[in-house]
């Protein structure tokens, strides 16, 4: 992040340090001198973020949780002062560390030693293992900010567990020596059915952010596409730029109370060359992540991180607002947060395709896990004349680890299935290595799994593979499972030799 700017005077460090209190507030940010006295109030962090760091370089404050050009956006030029001093003494103190709350110098270092020792991406088991690396890698503000559901996690837990309701029916003596993966999606031919759903701040867990995120999606034997957060931390134009091998890019948009940028957004989309839109439907406010909340330096009962990024949100969008913006492109668009047959059907008979999900057990808690809601969906869309992949893109996300969950939502009607932590987990951990690894070992699963089913494309897969009858069933309690517990050795995480 060098200082692009050129012709900008130089201040010196004597010069900076003048300004230094909120009432005359100049602020470094990767290099460039910015005075933000007039816009400590209109931060949509909050004042107090920025009144606490008046005279320092914020820079590793400010880059995880910021695109590049959001201070072009809302800074006016009279307020860049120009460049720090490249040869001046900075004195360490004046430079904000990035440390999270409940972190020590400490802690930071034997984070910083795994880091330097993670285990080779070759050894990896499952995708479960990046989730494992993570938890002990991750500063504990991006762990608890990507790990948290919200209040209690049922829906977190269930999400996942949901997929384990359902049992296969595998068809015998198939010819299965090829097996193909591919699918379409909004009429392009896809080398899978999953992809890269949006999830904000990537980041915070690797400074790559969601380059490494599009990079891995696009690299090696296939793609899969990637949808672009409007809460990146890479502007969305640098993430289009980065687009390589013909990759598909969407976007999800979240609706700004100003109309108008949420307008400007959708135009952006298409001319970076995202090929959908998905409006989230499920966040008018932000759940509760007591996880998150936990991080926060003042005490109250607010989220820590996702706070501050979610005041521009509007709690008004409705129906008329949806078909408006719907109208107002030609590109297809999603209504991603879709939980009622009810909506599923509304959306469809305005013309929406749908992304079934509860945004990863995020928002409201204790919501029938999207599994089982595409159970509810597919039978009555298709009763009203919808057929799904035609008619209608029926997305599904949350809760999804395995080939198997994939080919079981792809059985009971979803033409996608997206991926929202693996993603950021195994970008987190190995940058775009890592989510070209996460992709390939599904799809090596999806492929095994597939033969073991009896099927040699997705088009054969239906309900008729899977048995739904236990899904209803959440609180079942089973017994104690005591050869599982007692006798058989646990499922190995990947080995990590610390040197
Ligand atoms: O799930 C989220 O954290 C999310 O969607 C969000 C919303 C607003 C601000 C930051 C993140």
């Amino acid at each position: 992040n060098e200082p692009t700017k050129k012709g900008l005077t130089t201040i010196s460090l004597e010069e900076f340090t003048k300004h230094s209190t909120p009432e005359d507030c100049w602020v470094i940010i990767n290099g460039i001198v910015y005075d933000l006295t007039e816009f400590i109030s209109k931060h949509p962090g909050g004042p107090d973020i920025i009144n606490a760091n008046c005279g320092k370089d914020v820079s590793l404050l400010f880059n995880p949780i910021h695109a590049s050009d959001l201070i072009d956006k809302y800074i006016m030029s009279k307020d860049i002062k120009g460049i720090i001093d490249p040869n001046c003494n900075f004195p360490k103190e004046l430079i904000t560390k990035a440390l999270s709350p409940g972190e020590t110098p400490e802690s930071i270092a034997l984070k910083e030693k795994l880091k330097k020792n993670l285990p080779s991406i070759d050894d990896l088991k499952t995708i479960y293992d990046f989730e494992y690396i993570c938890s002990k890698i991750l500063p504990k503000n991006a762990w608890y900010y990507y790990s948290s559901g919200s209040e209690d996690e049922f829906s977190l837990r269930e999400n996942h567990n949901s997929y384990h309701r359902v049992q296969f029916r595998p068809k015998i003596l198939v010819n299965v020596k090829d097996i193909d993966t591919s699918t379409t999606i909004l009429g392009e031919e896809e080398d899978v059915p999953f992809y890269a759903s949006a999830t904000a701040l990537a980041a915070l867990g690797h400074e790559d952010g969601e380059l490494g995120i599009s990079n891995g999606c696009a690299e090696g034997d296939f793609k899969i596409p990637q949808m672009i957060s409007t809460l990146s931390s890479k502007s969305l134009g640098e993430i289009t730029k980065s687009r390589i091998n013909n990759q598909t890019h969407w976007f999800q948009l979240y609706v700004n109370t100003d109309r108008s940028k949420a307008l400007d957004l959708i135009k952006e989309a298409e001319k970076s060359g995202c090929k959908a839109i998905f409006i989230t439907v499920d966040a008018p406010s932000l759940g509760r992540r007591e996880k998150d909340v936990k991080l926060k330096a003042q005490p109250s009962r607010e989220n820590g991180i996702s706070k501050g990024l979610s005041t521009f949100i509007d709690p008004s969008l409705n129906w008329e607002d949806a078909k408006f913006l719907n109208s107002q492109t030609k590109l297809p668009v999603f209504l991603k947060g879709i939980q009622r047959k009810e909506d599923a059907l509304l959306a469809a008979e305005s013309g929406f395709n749908i992304v079934i999900s509860n945004h990863g057990g995020r928002q409201l808690d204790h919501t029938v896990s999207p599994l089982e809601t595409l159970t509810d969906v597919v039978p009555l869309l298709k009763e009203k004349g919808f057929k799904p992949g035609t008619d209608i893109e029926i997305f599904v996300d949350g809760g999804v680890r395995r080939g198997t969950d994939i080919l079981k939502a792809i059985a009971l009607g979803a033409t996608g299935v997206g991926l929202g932590r693996p993603i950021l987990y195994s970008n987190s951990a190995y940058g775009s290595e890592g989510v070209k690894k996460c992709k390939e070992m599904l799809k090596e699963e999806l492929v095994m799994n597939m033969r073991l089913l009896g099927v040699t494309s997705l088009k054969e897969l239906d309900e008729s593979f899977v048995d739904i009858q236990s899904l209803k069933y959440r609180n079942h309690r089973m017994a104690p499972d005591f050869l599982n517990e007692k006798v058989y050795e646990p499922r190995e995480l990947v080995t990590w030799k610390i040197v």
